[in-house]
């Protein structure tokens, strides 16, 4: 293999970074360990009506289906109910930061639909466009996971298991692990396991869930359901409304995820957006000054599929009230979100409305991240939106 051996001769001719002893995958601000964490859970489930996808033309179709001005999404669609019981492999990176707060804070922060965890951590420019990276900096543990069906956690059949409810229950054990300790000692067993930072770190003080899309749907109808179970929430890129959703499934321009461009490993039902669908869902504000070619490009780069259960299902967790909540939570909007506010989040909503949702949050902020489209780290000035909501969490002792 002389290509390898190249590469390998011309590492040795740089400088040797550390002598160290073993240290776990580094970030400018920490340090951080890939993990593969068996989760079960057992929810109710059911079997939907809704069109099996095996190819590209099947595809195109069940975004016409789910566009479809009569298309239900509720329970008037469920064939059969169901329960749906096992135990999944869920990929996650937990982080500490090289200077945390005086008390151990652990955001956990759940990614949407078409993207995966590393939603949460660019790899381009991660000074600039990394919230794991600011988060660290900012002194947080933080724990991203890829969501069952995505990225290198397990791709279960599309149609009767991945569903809502399940991610929901997913967020609760992943949470309840953090709470007793049993995800650090986790993480502290897991390779490389000699790493310092990961030593004897009990469990966290405090526990922040932070939402992206989907993944704010989850993490409200996760602060709605189990109050207890949360210090404070970030929920960005998402509120319900009349314009959620409203552009419809079709503006993701998805192919058949198994013979897409690039192909994935992935069964029956599974979809994938094409580069315009990226775009029109995840990129916005002014082209010439929102993004760049470059930040689009990787955008475009980190696309995963998606499984058509999920939409089916939404409908479970969607609009939840809980008086359960009695935190502080912060709704971060994209000025130009598309996807969730047809293009235009100014005055949307509003305090008093998000207030009908957690009557009893100690403290309801609602920011808007100007010139900026749904994939808000993928936008130029990233770090200036994270700070609001470090901000928002360190008024209140987060
Ligand atoms: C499924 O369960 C719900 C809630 O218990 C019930 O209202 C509905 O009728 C059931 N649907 C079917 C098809 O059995
Ligand atoms: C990235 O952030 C640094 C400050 O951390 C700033 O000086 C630089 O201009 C930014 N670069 C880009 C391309 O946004
Ligand atoms: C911690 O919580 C997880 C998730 O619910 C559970 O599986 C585990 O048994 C618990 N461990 C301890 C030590 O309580
Ligand atoms: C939350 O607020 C509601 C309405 O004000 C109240 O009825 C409820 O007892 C409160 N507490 C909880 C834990 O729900
Ligand atoms: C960058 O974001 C901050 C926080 O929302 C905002 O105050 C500022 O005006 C933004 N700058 C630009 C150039 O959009
Ligand atoms: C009536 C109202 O709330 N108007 C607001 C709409 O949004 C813009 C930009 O965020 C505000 O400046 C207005 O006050």
């Amino acid at each position: 293999m002389p290509a390898r051996r190249l590469i390998a001769g011309a590492l040795l001719l740089l400088p040797a970074v550390s002598a160290s002893p073993v240290k776990a995958d580094n970030h400018l601000h920490g340090a951080c360990k890939q993990l593969d964490i068996p989760v079960s859970a057992t929810v109710d489930g059911a079997v939907y009506n809704i069109p099996q996808v095996n190819n590209d033309i099947e595809a195109g179709a069940w975004g016409i289906y789910d566009a479809t001005r009569t298309t239900p999404h509720d329970a008037s669609n469920v064939l059969k109910n169901t329960t749906i019981s096992g135990t999944w492999n869920i990929h996650a990176q937990l982080c500490f930061p090289t200077n945390p707060k005086a008390q151990d804070i652990l955001q956990v922060a759940t990614h949407g639909v078409h993207y995966d965890s590393r939603y949460w951590d660019s790899k381009y420019l991660p000074q600039n466009h990394s919230y794991v990276e600011a988060a660290l900096k900012e002194g947080y543990s933080i724990l991203t996971y890829d969501r069952l069906g995505v990225g290198e956690s397990d791709h279960p059949d599309a149609y009767e298991v991945v569903q809502a409810n399940l991610e929901l229950e997913i967020l609760r054990q992943l949470t309840l692990m953090a709470r007793n300790g049993s995800l650090y000692t986790f993480a502290e067993q897991a390779k490389p396991a000699a790493d310092a930072a990961f030593k004897n770190r009990g469990q966290p003080a405090k526990i922040v869930h932070i939402g992206h899309s989907f993944g704010s749907v989850l993490t409200s109808a996760f602060i709605a359901t189990y109050g207890d179970l949360t210090d404070g929430a970030i929920i960005t890129g998402y509120v319900y409304g009349q314009y959620l959703g409203s552009a419809g499934s079709v503006a993701f321009a998805v192919e058949y995820a198994a013979t897409g461009h690039p192909r994935f490993d992935r069964p029956s039902g599974y979809v994938v957006s094409k580069e315009i669908g990226i775009q029109n869902i995840f990129f916005a504000g002014d082209p010439k000054t929102a993004y760049t070619p470059e930040l689009f490009e990787y955008g475009v780069s980190l696309k995963q599929p998606v499984p058509v259960g999920e939409f089916a299902s939404a409908y479970k967790i969607l609009n939840r009230p809980g008086g359960s909540f009695m935190a502080p939570v912060q709704f971060l909007l994209p000025e130009h979100d598309f996807y969730i506010c047809r293009g235009d989040c100014n005055n949307i909503t509003s305090v008093e409305q998000l207030k009908s949702f957690y009557p009893n949050a100690t403290d309801i902020d609602l920011k808007i991240q100007p010139n900026t489209g749904h994939a808000l780290p993928l936008h130029n000035n990233a770090t200036a939106g994270f700070q609001l909501s470090f901000d928002f969490l360190g008024r209140h002792g987060l």
